[in-house]
């Protein structure tokens, strides 16, 4: 029999992979002064040594679940969280460590948590990807891809019934934007006026798939302004641009009780998570997007504008590495939750004979 071959849907058209064209690194004048200056360079040299040591210890299976490194976007968490007040909410993704951090969290309650301790922030529950603490209003770390936009766009309605001045900052991946919950959470905020900054760490790469393999449109802030929403685009890479943008925005969502979008074009250096073979980016791509990292660009310019000495630089960096070694062997001397413990915060009742009785299956009822 000749069978006719049909073809169901038509071939996959060629796309392009992400665009590796790098901008130059990032120059120019630091509009701070010099305290407020170092107190953005020491923000991301604290996320960057937390998150070496982390990897580390992975190594040395102390720290087990899932790790998403941050490595290479410090200047966006960098130049977002100072902008933010203390009465603001944050909401992140899994890859939260750097959030966490400079919104308040203690690097030893961060560590614990990684090594599963019960004195972390999540009671050593919810590990990497689950730092909470509502005492910043640090409302996660998520694992659901695009499952932080409702939580932000709940916490300001909420903000918003309650008349409190609060800007919930919600920080989630590029990837996100293929997901309803995004598009849901961006018309409902917009429609609600509700004061939410959406920040879109665009790090080119959702795990392996790069935007353009994904995304029908890689404009994000022009989908962003399709809900009438004010969107802007910043460099990511630079801590300077970010912070920026960040009290501007800060500003205008607290006042006009707007939300805005915030893309911020990044790039990570390390993997997706510690399983990730990287077989979808060629390494002179990682190796030229290095030339733009928010560290040492930004070192340079501060020592070019008089504002660090290299001496300067290593007594920061020392101090930072002693912070490190403090929550290294505060996890250490941390305890798992007792036995006993594990039912805690469990909000189903546990099912007893008579519930097995009325429901012999087992499922719900
Ligand atoms: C709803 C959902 N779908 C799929 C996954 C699996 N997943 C985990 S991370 C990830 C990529 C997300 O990329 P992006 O949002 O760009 O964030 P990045 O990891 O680059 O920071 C995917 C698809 C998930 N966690 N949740």
């Amino acid at each position: 029999m000749n069978a006719m071959k049909t073809r169901l849907w038509p071939a996959r058209p060629v796309v392009p992979d992400a665009d590796v064209e790098v901008p130059a690194p990032p120059s120019g004048p630091v509009p701070f002064d010099k305290e407020h200056a170092l107190m953005l360079l020491g923000g991301m040299l604290r996320i960057r040594r937390m998150e070496e040591k982390s990897a580390e210890l992975y190594g040395q299976g102390k720290i087990r679940g899932f790790l998403h490194l941050y490595i290479g976007e410090e200047a966006v968490a960098g130049g977002m969280l100072p902008a933010l007040q203390p009465q603001d909410n944050v909401v992140a993704t899994y890859r939260e460590h750097g959030h966490a951090l400079l919104r308040g969290v203690s690097m030893e309650r961060i560590m614990a948590e990684m090594y599963g301790k019960v004195e972390g922030c999540s009671r050593g529950r919810g590990g990497s990807m689950h730092l909470f603490d509502a005492q910043v209003r640090l409302y996660g770390g998520n694992a659901i891809v695009a499952g932080g936009l409702p939580v932000a766009t709940g916490l300001a309605l909420a903000a918003r019934q309650l008349d409190e001045p609060r800007v919930t900052a919600c920080f989630f991946g590029e990837g996100a934007v293929a997901e309803g919950a995004f598009h849901e959470a961006m018309n409902l905020a917009a429609l609600w006026r509700l004061p939410v900054l959406f920040c879109c760490e665009n790090n080119l790469y959702a795990m392996g798939t790069a935007l353009a393999r994904s995304e029908s449109r890689v404009d994000l802030c022009a989908k962003a302004a399709s809900y009438g929403m004010q969107a802007v685009s910043v460099d990511g890479m630079d801590v300077v641009a970010v912070h920026q943008a960040a009290l501007a925005a800060v500003e205008q969502v607290r006042t006009s009780l707007a939300p805005i979008f915030l893309e911020l074009r990044t790039y990570r250096f390390r993997a997706h998570s510690m399983f990730d073979a990287e077989l979808y980016r060629d390494k002179a791509e990682v190796q030229a997007w290095k030339t733009r990292g928010p560290i040492h660009t930004y070192t340079a310019r501060l020592k070019e504008q008089g504002l660090l000495t290299e001496q300067q630089f290593l007594e920061l960096d020392g101090h930072v590495a002693e912070e490190v070694d403090r929550a290294v062997a505060f996890a250490e001397a941390g305890h798992w939750e007792p036995v006993e413990d594990l039912l805690r915060d469990v909000v189903a009742p546990p099912a007893d004979a008579g519930a097995t009785a009325r429901n012999p299956s087992g499922g719900a009822a």
